[in-house]
């Protein structure tokens, strides 16, 4: 196999920085115009939202609100990304330590219950859990009126982030339109009425719990402190999270007056309501920061938004998130159905019609999720539910979930072309190696950092739920996103910036592993993500060492940093240590039933059809089991079969999974069968991924399978239409981005492809492979190829940015 993309030249970093002065933002758009158009990207309904889950979302990186649509009781329910209950705590147990060599020689024993009575006792977390995500309130606008709704329509235009409501009474139109700005930091609420009636609304500003609300002129201020009650699951109680909110209400015509703790407008003909929420959390310190005042915060944001006429906030608002919208068109053929409401057109999917354009617009969404939960001015990574949750005690806490789902998270990150969504990921990780180095230290006494299957913005370390908490290896499975960063951007500013975070989980790794009694350096403890297996007496085990996936993640990890150290020229000697360690891994076995071994000995398992598919890490998101080694590619497939036919794939994200795993394997046919699947099982009528009632690793784990199909670029190559189903005959997509730095644009007709450009920026290698045919070529930097289907060059031009 061809080797990896070369970086122009062998220079320096100082002398590579010198000439390619990052970067980041320019790296990440293909500017050139291109005929391709953005289809229609809308999700629309004829009727308001009943519940949560078919309200529409809009964000911003930092805000989340929730649109209902409702024309008499209008819900707008509002979240801040960084509004938790809790605290920091350090909850390593202090007695881990002490007893790690005795559970490691039990579980080299394959003593596998008594490992997990000591694990329950001198590992736990203390304490073992940690408290929720929470609302910041809602948004009420009520109009006192029972005239009959005519005309009534709704919508979310992906393309300008605008959900738009639209409806008569009396024949009156009114128009609602409502979008989470990142240039100005609020969340707009715009309404206007053409006809004889004006706009009549009582404006309320709500939180349920732990806040209270004043009228201050044309403004409802909202102040209030998160009071937690002592739990021994999840830590002492006490005042925490300082936050505060504020809707500043402006109208055209008619009165506003006070109408107790509400502000009510009567025959306007326009209102503009700016709203906007804020907390006392500092990132920096992982803690709540008395210093900050955040009604002062929110008060300067309103202060600053208000100067601008609501035309020109939505105008800078459009030119914002258009600028990354649009980077990416997709069009997988359209029929009568993709002209139905969204609700109809998921009904039409579980009557087992074909809708491709419901895929595409599902992949857009997905980047539209992707971009309103993880970019700035937001500086937490996006959640298991983004940053869109109503409830104080969300499922699973709407928390950083590290045994897949955070990771799931930003899987479509780079291939999508959303590139500045690592942005808050990679800082968080950054401050989490604080309270994961105590962990390092504390449990393993070990160097460098680690966490475990969860966390949340307090960054809580140690293990948390139960003994299947005891994950050491999570924290190294976290850095794969940072790398992929680098590997599609080639931006070796960010990869400085990330070197201590990847040596820092090299260091743990390289001080966690010991000598299995094979002589294999293995991980120990060990665990496949919430599975368990048989032991040899039928006792039903967690526990065990060197699991397939931790062998999959050390080696990824590994093999990373020794690029790292190579491009940056930085800790060779560490370098050699690395190369060594890497020969003594054990390798990754084929089992009897002709699966992946999921375990170090090939074990029975009590739920074969479990969700996690932590052993196929390998093959995506990882490039492991690819079709250069045959033997596993065949057990790769033979074990997604295995898990579907013990009725895997039952939740969102599993289901999701299986997609990217499918296009890995070159099934577009299977592939396309699960992203059908995922849409008329697991997908609400607002197109949220159902893990009842929503988690949002589905959706970006389902936008990258959907991306996967048609584009991949591990291994050296980029392989165009990879898995290109029956179902997609036709179309095209501008903007998917390949590793190194590449991005393409391509057409494909009666299941051929047609035409594709590939843009480059960088001096760079380019091994394209479509079929059978490979084109390769050296790229200049900052232009762009045009191919025929057969991958003939017939144009190469500079591109002007
Ligand atoms: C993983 C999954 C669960 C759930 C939780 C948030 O642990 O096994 O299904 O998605 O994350």
């Amino acid at each position: 196999m061809k080797n990896k993309f070369k970086l122009p030249g062998l220079l320096s970093l100082k002398t590579y920085l010198l000439v390619f002065p990052i970067g980041f933002l320019s790296l990440i758009s293909c500017t050139e115009k291109y005929e391709l158009k953005q289809p229609d990207v809308r999700l629309w309904y004829n009727q308001p939202a009943k519940v949560w889950e078919e309200a529409l979302p809009v964000g911003n990186g930092r805000l989340g609100a929730m649109v209902f649509g409702q024309p008499f009781a209008e819900r707008i329910q509002v979240n801040e990304e960084s509004l938790w209950a809790g605290q920091p705590i350090n909850n390593n147990n202090p007695d881990a330590l002490g007893s790690l060599d005795e559970l490691r020689t039990l579980l080299f024993q394959e003593k596998s219950i008594e490992a997990q009575r000591l694990v329950e006792l001198n590992f736990l977390g203390t304490p073992p859990r940690i408290r929720s995500y929470q609302p910041a309130g809602n948004i009420f606008l009520i109009r006192d009126s029972t005239a009959k709704v005519d005309d009534y329509y709704r919508d979310l235009m992906l393309e300008n982030g605008i959900a738009t409501v639209k409806y008569s009474l009396n024949k009156t139109k009114y128009t609602q339109e409502v979008f989470a700005s990142a240039p100005d930091n609020v969340i707009a609420i715009h309404i206007v009425s053409e006809g004889n009636e004006g706009i009549d609304l009582q404006i309320s500003l709500k939180r349920e719990k732990d806040a209270s609300v004043q009228i201050e002129n044309n403004q409802i201020v909202l102040t209030g402190q998160i009071i937690d009650e002592p739990d021994p699951l999840t830590g002492p109680g006490g005042k925490h999270m300082k936050f505060a909110s504020l809707l500043n209400v402006d109208q055209k015509g008619g009165t506003l007056i006070r109408d107790g703790n509400c502000l009510r407008v009567e025959g306007s003909s326009e209102v503009t309501l700016l709203y906007t929420v804020s907390t006392d959390y500092n990132i920096n310190s992982l803690n709540f920061d008395r210093s900050i005042n955040p009604l002062k915060v929110c008060k300067d944001i309103i202060e600053e938004a208000e100067r601008k006429s609501y035309n020109q906030l939505k105008m800078d608002h459009i030119k914002d998130h258009a600028s990354i919208f649009n980077r990416v068109f997709m069009h997988l053929g359209k029929n009568e159905i993709s002209n139905l409401p969204t609700d109809q057109r998921i009904k039409a999917l579980k009557e087992a019609k074909v809708d491709p354009d419901l895929a595409a617009l599902y992949f857009q969404f997905g980047r539209y999720l992707l971009m309103g939960s993880s970019r700035k001015p937001g500086k937490l990574p996006a959640n298991l539910q983004g940053v869109w949750n109503y409830q104080y005690k969300a499922p699973w806490n709407a928390d950083f979930h590290t045994n897949i789902n955070l990771q799931m998270n930003y899987w479509p990150a780079e291939v999508a072309n959303i590139p500045e969504a690592l942005i808050p990921l990679s800082n968080f990780m950054d401050k989490l190696m604080v309270p994961g180095g105590k962990t390092a230290k504390e449990m393993y006494g070990a160097r460098g950092w680690t966490f475990h299957h969860l966390t949340d913005p307090f960054g809580r370390t140690g293990v948390m739920d139960g003994p299947w908490g005891l994950t050491p290896m999570d924290g190294p499975w976290m850095t794969f996103p940072l790398f992929r960063h680098y590997e599609f951007t080639m931006d070796t500013v960010y990869l400085n910036q990330i070197y201590p975070i990847l040596k820092g989980s090299l260091l743990f790794g390289l001080d966690f592993l010991t000598q299995s009694p094979e002589g294999y350096l293995v991980s120990n403890p060990s665990h496949s993500p919430e599975n368990r297996y048989f032991l040899p007496d039928g006792e039903r085990a967690t526990l065990t060492y060197a699991s397939t996936t931790d062998i999959q993640v050390l080696t990824a990890l590994f093999n990373n940093f020794l690029i790292a150290s190579e491009v940056l020229g930085k800790d060779p000697d560490l370098s050699n240590e690395v190369k060594d360690a890497l020969k003594k891994f054990p390798p990754i076995k084929v089992g009897q039933n002709g699966t992946i071994q999921e375990w170090f000995y090939d074990y029975d398992e009590p739920e074969p059809g479990h969700r996690h598919m932590s052993h196929l890490l390998g093959l995506y998101p990882l490039n492991q089991m690819s079709s250069g080694s045959p033997e596993l590619f065949e057990a790769a497939r033979n074990t997604i079969e295995y898990r579907l036919s013990h009725g895997g794939g039952h939740t969102g994200w599993s289901r999701a999974w299986i997609i990217n795993l499918y296009a890995r394997l070159f099934d577009g046919n299977k592939a396309w069968e699960h992203l059908h699947l995922l849409l008329a099982k697991s997908t609400q009528n607002n197109l949220f991924d159902t893990h009842p009632p929503f988690q949002i690793d589905g959706n970006f784990g389902g936008t990258a399978g959907i991306a996967e199909m048609l584009l991949q670029s591990q291994g050296g190559f980029i392989n165009l239409l990879p898995a290109l189903p029956e179902k997609w005959p036709d179309g095209y997509v501008k903007g998917l981005r390949a590793r190194g730095g590449f991005c393409i644009d391509m057409k494909w007709e009666n299941n051929k492809l047609i035409n594709v450009v590939v843009y480059s920026d960088y001096l760079n290698h380019c091994n394209l492979k479509y079929q059978d045919s490979l084109y390769e070529f050296d790229t200049k930097k900052d232009f762009k190829y045009e191919f025929d289907g057969n991958l003939n060059l017939f144009n190469e031009n500079a591109i002007h940015r």
